[in-house]
Order: structure tokens, then C-alpha cells, then sequence
């Protein structure tokens, strides 16, 4: 098959305590020279098998003694089997490779010029033969020898040995990592890069070298992240107790790179996007971004490298766990309900989607046959919102002494997800049996929920769990369910439910509560603060939850009721032939008339007058015509905006006038700029002819980048006339910076309308653009196929062919861009039929082209089996 499975697991047969590499550095054909001390483990073998692909192998020894192929030793296109009786012998393989040609940005690739690698989750293999798998743990002595006098600075994992240039000017930099590491943790990068520096002090007082790489030219950019990484590491040691272990710390921003950033022991490569920002180029939300992706990173220094994954089915042990520390320490710098938001919009607009599809996975995935394929929001989020579980579960307290007990027991191992919860179980005593099981199955959770009347003045609540069937599992469980719950009486005031910690824990497949109370006067809340990843039922009426928006106590409640009513008025126009009824007219202009009496903090405000983006309403509902939901959409959006525009016409103004500080990404400026943004928006959308001299000022006026971006989406759905005439202001002005460009990029294939492909041909034509770059087609390619719902589900299957025929080209460039590319195309369970058969049509074509990557045939033969 060629597929693996979780469970066809074995342990190594040899390890490698020592690997000793050199790197002759050539764009063409770089050597690679790998020393690698072995030792035999399970003596009833005799053979090794290494991986290894595409490489160009010149010389391979034992201890010194030449073998010969065919006959010591045979090679095929995933690696080598070596003949070999020995218990400890010294395997030296020497081999060439050719990072100029390297366009997949895994292994050894060129980034503008710089020498730059990818190992995770198994680019190693495109470097050296190795076993490259992560449970595999060597001390690396890393040498890099190059007499290309321009890359000024050669780098590797941990410390500097030596740096010296010989008689024949060859340089050569040797590098050692004291702390053993399995080879997706391996780095090297060598090039001409501005340095900033800076120091951290360690709580045991230890002085950290902090160094941060950036392109020529962009030192003033790379401040804010290096102050998001001194807080981090201070954040790690008050509230982990964990403390950074190396003498210095290096940071290096690449422009070709396919994911957000690599957390390699010591030397972390990032998407420059994740790294450079000022006030200029950078919105508030770049800011955040940045602060929490460096955070995450260093994250890792121990849940990652310190303590790694046995295999790569247990990815989430990593990535869930960090994804959830980086979330509580963007909570505790920024907004804990911010954070909370933007990450519940991740599950509800992504994880459900991904569920519901043919690549629904558990976070413990049980087969994969591109690993490439599971770096997921089901691995990554939805395994984040499994710890978030554990965490309420156990309390700050519990669940700090199962993380304290976990790196007891394993600092320095590669282990499995069940020696996490084992840990967390052990340091608490409680049983986690049950609770495990969120580990093994897919999908979504669907929680119905009933009031009625019981005896006693006493109303009941009843819970009903079920999960759907699966792509990949046909039989559910009961899961462990915590269900946070509030009741409001008719004028808002609070009602005892008598629950500890306000949580109700759903364990079987119904269970019920009582509390005191008439059904038909409570208003619940449920799943306050999105206590699991589920998706709740729950018949709301539109008094109810405009009860909880004006009188829950709880901001989180509150944004989650107006996204509760908006998509009951998105679907209910929908339903009426896209046209409003009488009935959600009058909610309507209740809620607008509402909105100036809600004395909230700008960040709350901000959050309630905006949608529920498409995509999380597209996922809540079947068979779904795209367009006509989109119209829909559309609709309550100008209908809301028009009802309300004095009043935000007003409050716009009175945030625009106090607006004179110098830039800074600081909580409350930050909170004005979003209001205000959100305000400007909602103005555009109500077709107010005010909007366009207001859009003009503020672009022109612009201090920042966040209100430069914000003009400028506003004006897209305002005028594309305007919207074009301040597009090109915009690219003269940053034609030169390509992270700003991608706004650009992004910014033109979002524009709804239908003949838009024309115009992405242009876009692709732009001399900024090029397909070997990731950021760009993400940024082109990637927001019209996931956002650009006019354009890409155009009804004769056009913007899906189109789709199609650039996968076609960017998988022979780029298969992991690719596959991530593709999902539009195969998140269609909730669509219409009609727009599904012209999906499948595409998918059919794309599966009968030659060549096709392994990435992209997993998801496709998975769509049509
Ligand atoms: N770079 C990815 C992350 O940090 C994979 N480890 O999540
Ligand atoms: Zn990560």
C-alpha cells in the first residue's frame, strides 16, 4: 500500500548518537559529506535501511572500508539497504545535491540568493541518506565550508566552534548542538543578511545572544519581533517554569518558504512575513500575528525539541500543545478575548470544514501517505482545543504539574500522545480513559439541546450528543463533552445553575440538568467561551439571543449571539428567495437600534458589527448555492449598514477625531483602528454616498498600514472605480516591498465579480509575482479559490477549472503549495450537487494528469473513491 498506518509502528533498529556533516556549498551541486556513528540495537538484523531521495550518491563506507553496490549494499529511489552484522560501526556517505534546481523548498533549497533548509516533517532525506524519522536522536557537528565570499553569514543548529578561512580563501564554519535531535530539527542556512542583536537574561541568569537575520536593507522591521521573542521567553518561565537552554539564539526571515516559520534547535527560519513589520507596511494584525508565530516557535525549544515526537502520527503531541501555550500567551499580552475569537473562527470556518470532508482526520491521524499532507487545522486547532480541555478539566494548577511531570519524565525523548495525557493523568489522579478518545476519532460533535418544564418550578435541559459518520470512520463514540452554561432570566439577570465552574460535562449520548426556572422564560447560553469543538442546536429565538446580546455579562456571549443572528437572517433570506421578510426587517432595526445604547469597549463593538464570514455559514448548512447565500449575505450586511449608518457615520468621526498619536501596536490604539475600520466598512457597505470621501481621506491620511488596508477594503466593496484609482497609488508606493505586495495580490483577487479570471492571468503576468513563490500564490491564487466566492464558484465550473489548470503547473514546482491549494476543491459536502459535479469533474482531470505528486493524489483519489 502506499499508505503508512499509526499502528504498523517498530521501534529503530539502530540508533546514531553522533552525525558529523560538511557542506561544500554550490548553487549547482553542493557536497554533502555524513559521518554517522552507529550503533546497532536489535542484533537479529543485518542490514540498515537509510532514506534518501534524489540524491546523487559518490562514495559510501564502513568504517573506512569502501562498499560496493550490488553487492554490499542496493539503492532504489527512497534510499538504500546496507549489509551490515556490526554493533558499532562508523557509516560515511558522501553525496551531491543541487539547491538552484531545489523548487519544493524542502531539503536544501536557494531563497534570493541565500542558502536556506527545510527538514520537516521529512525534507532530511532530500540532504543526506539517513533514518529520517523523529525518533532517531544524534549530536550534530555540522561543518560548512564555502569560498563564495558574499554569503557573509553560514549557519547551523547551536553553537560556533570555529570560523576559518585557509590558504585557498575556501571559509569553513564548524557548528555543534549539544542537545541530541532527531534530523526534521537539522538546519542550515548561508547568506548575506542585515543582523540586529540583542540579550536575554535568563531567570537563572544566564545571558542569551539573540540574533535576528533579515534581507539587505530591512534592520528598522525586525524590532518588533525580536521584542515578541523576549517576552516569550520570559512568559515561558513564569508561567512553565521552562527556561531557554542554549547560549544563543538565532532568528533568519526568508521570502521562499512554504509554511509560517520552523522552529530548528537554535536557528529558526521564518517566512519573512511572519518577521519584518513597521508601522508602514505592517497592519495591527500582522503585529499579532507576528508576536504569537515567534512565541510559538520558541514554544517549541521544549514542546518539540526537548521533548519530540516518537513518529509523525503524533504530531499533535507538538503542535496541539504549542498551538495552545501560543494562545494563552497571545491571551496574556493582547486580549484574552480577542485570541478567543480569532481561534474559534479557525475551528468553526476551517476544522469543521476539513472534518466534514474526504480528509476528515482525528488529531492522532491512523494513516497517512504524505505526512506533508496532516501539517492540519484538525492536527494543529482542533488538537490546541483538546489541550484547552485538559486545561479546564484539571485547572491552571493541575495542568501545570502534569506539564511539570511530563518534561520529568521525558525531556530529551521521542514520545507518543499517550505519554502525554499518561502524564497529565498521573500528576492528578484522574482517570482520562474517556477523555481520550479525542485523540482517536474525527469529526464534529453535534450537541441538540431542549428546555422544558419539570415538576417543582424546575426547568430541565436535555443534551444529546451524536457525531456523523466520517470519510474516515463510519462508527462513533460519546465523547467527554465539557459544556460551559449560563441562564439569563427575561431581563437578563443571571440564574444559579448550581454547576461547577458553570460546566456541564456531557459524557454519555444524552444526559439532562435541572435548574430552577420556567423553560419558556430562560434564556440559556451554552458553550460559553467555546468549551469543546462542537457545534451546538439549539432554537433560539431572535428575542433571546438579542437578550443575551444586550444583558450577558459575558463579552464572548454577547459576539457569539450576534454571529448566532446573523446567520439566522443570512439563512432566513436565503430561504425566501433572497429577499428580506418582515420579520428580520424588524430584528434588524432592533439590534441597530440598540447598538448606541451597548456601552462596550471598542474591541467588543468591533467584534458584534461584524459577520460571520461566508465560509463558517456555508459550513453550518447542505446543499448550499454559493452565490445565492452569498447575496443573501450581502443583503443583511447592506440592509443593517443602511439602517445604522447616522449612527456609525457619528462614532467614526468621533474615533477618527482623537486619533493623533505616533503608531504604536498597543491594546487601546490598536481597539480604535479596528472600530474604526469596522465602522468605515459598514459605512461603505450601506452605499451612504458619504463613504467615498471618507475612504479617500483616510487612505491619504493614513499613518499606518491598518488604516491604509482599511480604506482600501472598504472601498472594494464601495466603488471599484475608486478601489482601482487607490490600488495603483498603493503599488507605486510599494512596489519594492514584497510582503506588501502580497496585500495587493490579495486585495485584487478578492474582488467579487465574475470576470475576474481575466484578470488573474494579468495579476500572474505582474512582475512581482512568480510561481516558485509561496506567499504569492497564496496570496493570488489562494484568496480567490478560498474566498472569492462570485469568482471561484462561478455556476458554469469556470473558476474551478481554473483552479485546476494552475494546480496543474504549480504541483510540478511545488506539490506542498499544491495540496494546500486544492481544498477548496475538496471541501464541497455542503454545496449544491450542481456545483459538486463540476468540482468532481476537475478533480477527475486533475487525477488522470501525469505525474501527479504524491501530496496531491492523497486528498484526490480520497474525493473519489
Ligand atoms: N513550522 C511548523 C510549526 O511550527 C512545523 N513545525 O508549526
Ligand atoms: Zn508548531
Amino acid at each position: 500500500s502506499l499508505s503508512k498506518k499509526r499502528i504498523d509502528y517498530k521501534a529503530p533498529t539502530h540508533l546514531v548518537p553522533n552525525i558529523h556533516l560538511t557542506f561544500e556549498l554550490d548553487p549547482n551541486e553542493t557536497r554533502v559529506k555524513n559521518v554517522m556513528q552507529i550503533r546497532r540495537v536489535d542484533n537479529s538484523v543485518d542490514f540498515l535501511v537509510l532514506d534518501g531521495e534524489g540524491l546523487q550518491l559518490t562514495d559510501i563506507m564502513i568504517d573506512s572500508v569502501p562498499l560496493t553496490l550490488d553487492v554490499d549494499f542496493w539503492k532504489d529511489e527512497h534510499g538504500l539497504r546496507i549489509q551490515c552484522n556490526k554493533d558499532e560501526f562508523t557509516l560515511t556517505i558522501s553525496n551531491t545535491i543541487s539547491p538552484i534546481n531545489n523548487t519544493s523548498l524542502e531539503g536544501l533549497y536557494f531563497s534570493n540568493g541565500a542558502y536556506c533548509t527545510q527538514c520537516e516533517a521529512e525534507g532530511f532525506r532530500k540532504i543526506s541518506y539517513f533514518f529520517d524519522r523523529p525518533d532517531i536522536l544524534s549530536i550534530y557537528t555540522v561543518c560548512i565550508r564555502t569560498n563564495d565570499t558574499s554569503l557573509s553569514y553560514l549557519l547551523s543548529n547551536g553553537n560556533l566552534i570555529s570560523d576559518n578561512v585557509n590558504d585557498t580563501n575556501m571559509r569553513e564554519c564548524i557548528w555543534r548542538d549539544p542537545f541530541p535531535k532527531p534530523c526534521y530539527l537539522f538546519a542550515l542556512v548561508a547568506g548575506h543578511f542585515d543582523k540586529l542583536e540583542d540579550k536575554f537574561v535568563t531567570m537563572s541568569g544566564r545571558t542569551i545572544e539573540l540574533l535576528l537575520f533579515v534581507d539587505e536593507g530591512r534592520k528598522g522591521q525586525g524590532q518588533h519581533a525580536l521584542d515578541s521573542l523576549k517576552k516569550a521567553m520570559r512568559w515561558d518561565e513564569e508561567t512553565y517554569g521552562l527556561e531557554y537552554d542554549l547560549d544563543i539564539y538565532m532568528i533568519v526571515a526568508v521570502d521562499f518558504f512554504n509554511m509560517g516559520a520552523m522552529e530548528n534547535k537554535g536557528l529558526n527560519v521564518f517566512n519573512s512575513k511572519f518577521v519584518l513589520a513597521d508601522s508602514n507596511t505592517a497592519t495591527d494584525e500582522d503585529y499579532f500575528n507576528i508576536e504569537s508565530i515567534i512565541a510559538h516557535e520558541y514554544f517549541h525549544n521544549w514542546t518539540g525539541n526537548r521533548v519530540t515526537c516518537r513518529d509523525w502520527f503524533q504530531l499533535s503531541l507538538k503542535e496541539g500543545l504549542t498551538v495552545f501555550r501560543d494562545q494563552q500567551f497571545s491571551a496574556d499580552m493582547f486580549s484574552p478575548l480577542i485570541t478567543r475569537i480569532g481561534q474559534v473562527k479557525v475551528m468553526r470556518e476551517h476544522q469543521f470544514a476539513e472534518d466534514a470532508s474526504p480528509m476528515s482526520h482525528p488529531i492522532r491521524p491512523d494513516e497517512v501517505m504524505e505526512m506533508n499532507n496532516f501539517y492540519t487545522v484538525t492536527v494543529y486547532d482542533k488538537g490546541a482545543e483538546v489541550i484547552r480541555m485538559l486545561h479546564t478539566l484539571l485547572g491552571k494548577r493541575g495542568f501545570r504539574q502534569g506539564m511539570d511531570l511530563y518534561f520529568k519524565r521525558h525531556d530529551g525523548q521521542a514520545v507518543t500522545c499517550d505519554d502525554f495525557v499518561q502524564a497529565m493523568q498521573d500528576a492528578n489522579d484522574i482517570d482520562l480513559a474517556h477523555f481520550k478518545l479525542w485523540y482517536s476519532q474525527s469529526g464534529t460533535p453535534e450537541i441538540s439541546i431542549e428546555l422544558s418544564n419539570d415538576e417543582d418550578n424546575m426547568c430541565r435541559i436535555g443534551f444529546r450528543q451524536f457525531t456523523q459518520a466520517t470519510a474516515d470512520q463510519a462508527h462513533k463514540q460519546a465523547l467527554y463533552v465539557p459544556i460551559k452554561v449560563q441562564c439569563l432570566n427575561a431581563d437578563g439577570k443571571a440564574i444559579k445553575t448550581g454547576l461547577a465552574n458553570d460546566t456541564f460535562v456531557l459524557t454519555d449520548s444524552a444526559d439532562s440538568i435541572l435548574i430552577l426556572g420556567d423553560a419558556n422564560k430562560i434564556t440559556p447560553v451554552f458553550l460559553q467561551d467555546f468549551s469543546a469543538p462542537v457545534k451546538i442546536h439549539f432554537d433560539y429565538s431572535g428575542k433571546q439571543l438579542l437578550n443575551i446580546i444586550l444583558n450577558a455579562n459575558n463579552h464572548y456571549s454577547k459576539w457569539e449571539a450576534t454571529q448566532q443572528l446573523f446567520f439566522t437572517w443570512i439563512k432566513s433570506v436565503y430561504l425566501n428567495e433572497c429577499k428580506l421578510n418582515a420579520k428580520v426587517k424588524e430584528e434588524l432595526t432592533t439590534l441597530a437600534g440598540s447598538l448606541p445604547e451597548l456601552t462596550l469597549p471598542d474591541e467588543v463593538l468591533a467584534q458584534l458589527m461584524t459577520l460571520p464570514s461566508l465560509e463558517s455559514c456555508i459550513a453550518k448548512l447542505e446543499q448550499v448555492n454559493p452565490l445565492q447565500l452569498n447575496k443573501a449575505y450581502i443583503k443583511v450586511r447592506a440592509y443593517l449598514a443602511s439602517i445604522s449608518v447616522n449612527y456609525m457615520l457619528k462614532h467614526y468621526h468621533n474615533i477618527n477625531g482623537k486619533n493623533d498619536l505616533p503608531y504604536a501596536y498597543q491594546r487601546q490604539q490598536v481597539n480604535g483602528r479596528k472600530l474604526k475600520n469596522v465602522l468605515l466598512f459598514n459605512i461603505a457597505c450601506s452605499g451612504n454616498e458619504l463613504a467615498s470621501a471618507l475612504i479617500k481621506q483616510q487612505f491619504e491620511d493614513a499613518s499606518n498600514m491598518t488604516d491604509k488596508l482599511g480604506a482600501l477594503k472598504a472601498a472594494q466593496v464601495y466603488n471599484i472605480d475608486l478601489f482601482d484609482a487607490l490600488m495603483l497609488s498603493f503599488e507605486e508606493q510599494y512596489t519594492n516591498d514584497a510582503v506588501v505586495m502580497d496585500k495587493w495580490f490579495a486585495l485584487h483577487a478578492s474582488i467579487e465579480k465574475p470576470d475576474l479570471l481575466s484578470q488573474l492571468d494579468l495579476l500572474q503576468a505582474h512582475k512581482q509575482f512568480s510561481i516558485t513563490n509561496p506567499n504569492k500564490v497564496r496570496s493570488l491564487i489562494g484568496s480567490f479559490a478560498f474566498y472569492n466566492t462570485v469568482a471561484f464558484h462561478q455556476a458554469d465550473g469556470s473558476g474551478y477549472k481554473y483552479l485546476a489548470d494552475y494546480l496543474l503547473q504549480l504541483d510540478k514546482v511545488n506539490p506542498q503549495v499544491a495540496s494546500r491549494l486544492i481544498t477548496p476543491l475538496i471541501q464541497y459536502s455542503q454545496l449544491e450537487n450542481s456545483f459538486q459535479e463540476k468540482i468532481i469533474v476537475q478533480l477527475q482531470r486533475l487525477y488522470g494528469a501525469k505525474g501527479l505528486s504524491k501530496d496531491l493524489f492523497e486528498k484526490i483519489s480520497k474525493c473519489l473513491i
